[in-house]
């Protein structure tokens, strides 16, 4: 084996399995049509103190904090219901698979486990700081979907379901 050969084979060895593990997935505005438009990217990755969650997301309202959830359904079309339309709306609802029927965000054990930590843009309009969720694995991710929500998140039902109110951007997470 040639010297060449040698270090590509350990710089293979060396950086595949970091490559595998990640789960990144694009986030595209939710239209009425379906995905729209792409706003970017969130990685996501196991640690020892949940799944660490790095968006490289631009193009939101300077200063606005966003909803970010773990949906039931691995789709971001829309979904027709008595003649409304909403965007994302396939997804379904949030990902609960204990049945809690309560979005108590993510340092709750009493309520969705897809609640996830709200997602805070710079005055530039980027989504760059990681967030942490701590009960989850990156492995509950597969076959889902993600949703960035117009508005905030109390964490609470109160309003409904955190008050994030449309559905702003979605990515799938193909099932593995
Ligand atoms: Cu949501």
């Amino acid at each position: 084996m040639t010297l060449r050969k040698t270090m590509m084979a350990a710089a293979l060895l060396s950086v595949a399995p970091l490559a595998i593990a990640d789960t990144t997935v694009e986030l595209q505005k939710a239209t009425p049509e379906g995905p729209g438009e792409s706003i970017g990217t969130v990685s996501f990755e196991d640690t020892p103190y949940g799944v660490l969650i790095t968006p490289d997301i631009s193009g939101v309202p300077a200063n606005s904090m966003h909803g970010f959830h773990l949906h039931e359904n691995a789709t971001c079309q829309a979904s027709r219901t008595d003649g409304e339309t909403t965007p994302a709306g396939a997804a379904g609802g949030h990902f609960d698979p204990d049945n809690t029927g309560r979005h108590a965000g993510p340092y709750s054990d009493d309520g969705h486990l897809g609640d996830m930590p709200v997602l805070t843009a710079d005055g530039e309009g980027n989504i760059t700081t990681p967030v942490l969720a701590p009960r989850l694995r990156e492995r509950d991710l597969s076959g889902h979907a993600v949703i960035l929500h117009e508005g905030g998140d109390t964490y609470s039902d109160t309003p409904n379901l955190g008050g994030g109110g449309a559905r702003f951007a979605c990515g799938v997470i193909d099932p593995n």
